[in-house]
């Protein structure tokens, strides 16, 4: 179960509709597992007030969930990302706390519950997925007490004083603790939960797991909260990337710059906790002190289109296009441009490519669950080459240890990264990408998913009802 399903509706000139499959790395993970137990996907089709009767997607059970506008302004605009978002992100913006939101968030969460009740096999194992639907495991329970219940949060848990903030703290905490499993991206952020728990609720807890006492109704449970690091599908990324076409276009698109010494990339949703302001700050500066040459290094920044209807991420992106406006004001010649700049989506093919073509990947994310976009930069490089700078606030900084980590609230910290990176000796690149291809290379989607699943089938000990996962 996740908000938002797996597929896509499109609608072709004569007005048919059919479905298509978006390319994420969930779907990937999850589809044979589903295929092989015969499983539904449970979300929202992508647009509102469109009422559908399930279907079968690619081998898939497709199980529709309706929202209206008034539910995407409340639940999913409001609470999940304008008060949730910002608060889980360490507060980077000022969350929003709005009682009708919350109230929305709940009815919606009560709806996705319902929905879910109702499709579930006895005994069947249910995998809700992320921060927008954290009420979910508690109201399924209540439901179906037969169902074996999973959580993962893809975005960061807080330290308790930041998230201790939230008027509906307590609610959010039963709610994630009607789940057998509660995973989580780092170690850190398991810690972070399970610390709320004891401040308030007052369980006992003993890593990973936390006992929730009974009542006259329903008996004590144990519940474990463990971190489970996300990945990507490595070896499609890398067959992909190995691909001629797309070694070609790789060449293709340096050609096209220019052909400057060193190609800086960076890759980001538009979003205020990805730093991508840091990063433009950083090489404007040495840029205006002549520590590096327009005609030497250009910064390729991928920002993709987000949460466009929200009022702060309309805001930022007048200021990093003002920004990237000025720096290539200030610093550009006729034939050489400082920063390209790119507010739009690719296909896969396209990404695979631009990594390839990029000397030094900029990941300078303030705080980020994992950041998958760290992880595919490793899983292109079969060629063994290219500097990583990682931000130490993202949930890759943990595995991906041989990247040059930075504090990104540190300007000359990311500045001196940036110029060791460039200046980096064709032995060391090599050296690190290794080590960093290494660490990608055991944990793919597939181990994440794997892992996920098999401890959630533990809980219930040999022979149990979620043997049939
Ligand atoms: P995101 O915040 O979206 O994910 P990230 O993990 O970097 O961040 O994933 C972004 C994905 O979108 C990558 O696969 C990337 O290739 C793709 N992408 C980005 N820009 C694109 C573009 N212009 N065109 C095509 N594809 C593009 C949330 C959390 C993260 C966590 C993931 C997964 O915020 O911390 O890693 O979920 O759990």
């Amino acid at each position: 179960m996740s908000n938002r399903l797996p597929v896509d509706r499109v609608v072709d000139e004569a007005g048919n509709a059919s479905w298509k499959q978006s390319p994420g790395g969930l779907v990937t993970a999850l589809e044979p597992v589903m295929r092989a137990a015969d499983g539904a996907w449970v979300g929202w089709a992508g647009q509102a007030d469109l009422e559908l009767e399930p279907f079968d997607n690619a081998g898939i059970r497709i199980v529709p969930v309706p929202l209206s506008e008034a539910d995407l302004e409340e639940y999913y605009e409001g609470f999940s990302n304008d008060t949730l978002w910002p608060l889980y992100h360490d507060v980077i913006a000022q969350p929003g706390y709005h009682r009708v939101w919350w109230e929305r968030y709940v009815q919606v969460n009560r709806r996705f519950a319902d929905a879910t009740a109702r499709v579930s096999a006895p005994g069947a194992t249910v995998w809700v997925q992320d921060y927008q639907l954290q009420l979910v495991p508690a109201m399924l329970r209540e439901r179906r007490p037969d169902l074996l219940i999973g959580f993962f949060n893809h975005i960061p848990f807080p330290a308790y004083g930041i998230f201790s903030q939230l008027p509906w703290r307590g609610q959010i905490i039963d709610g994630l603790l009607g789940a057998d499993v509660v995973g989580f991206q780092r170690v850190a952020d398991a810690g972070n939960f399970s610390r709320a728990v004891r401040r308030l609720r007052g369980y006992t807890t003993k890593t990973p797991y936390i006992e929730v006492p009974g009542t006259d109704a329903v008996p004590a449970r144990r519940v474990i909260a463990k971190a489970f690091p996300i990945s990507i599908d490595v070896a499609g990324f890398q067959e992909l990337a190995e691909s001629p076409e797309v070694q070609a276009r790789a060449r293709q698109i340096r050609a096209d710059l220019g052909d400057p010494e060193t190609i800086m990339l960076g890759v980001d949703r538009l979003d205020y906790t990805k730093g991508i302001g840091h990063r433009l700050k950083a090489f404007g500066e040495l840029l205006a002190e002549g520590r590096l040459k327009v005609e030497d290094v250009t910064l390729v920044q991928v920002a993709t289109p987000s949460r466009e209807r929200v009022e702060s991420y309309r805001q930022l992106r007048d200021e990093i296009e003002l920004t990237v406006g000025r720096i290539n004001g200030d610093y550009g010649t006729i034939s050489h441009q400082a920063i390209s700049y790119l507010h739009h989506g690719f296909p896969r093919e396209e990404m695979a490519a631009l990594y390839l073509a990029a000397d030094v990947m900029l990941v300078t994310a303030l705080r980020d669950g994992m950041n998958l976009v760290a992880k595919e930069y490793v899983a292109a490089r079969s060629d063994e080459d290219g500097v990583l700078i990682l931000s130490e606030f993202t949930g890759a900084s943990d595995e991906l240890r041989a990247a040059l980590l930075v504090n990104p609230h540190d300007i000359d910290g990311v500045k001196d990264a940036i110029l060791r990176a460039i200046e980096m000796p064709r032995q060391e690149r090599r050296k690190r990408m290794r080590s960093l291809r290494r660490r990608v290379a055991e944990n793919d989607v597939t181990h994440w998913s794997d892992s996920f699943l098999a401890t959630l089938r533990n809980t219930r000990g040999p022979g149990g009802w979620a043997g049939s996962v």
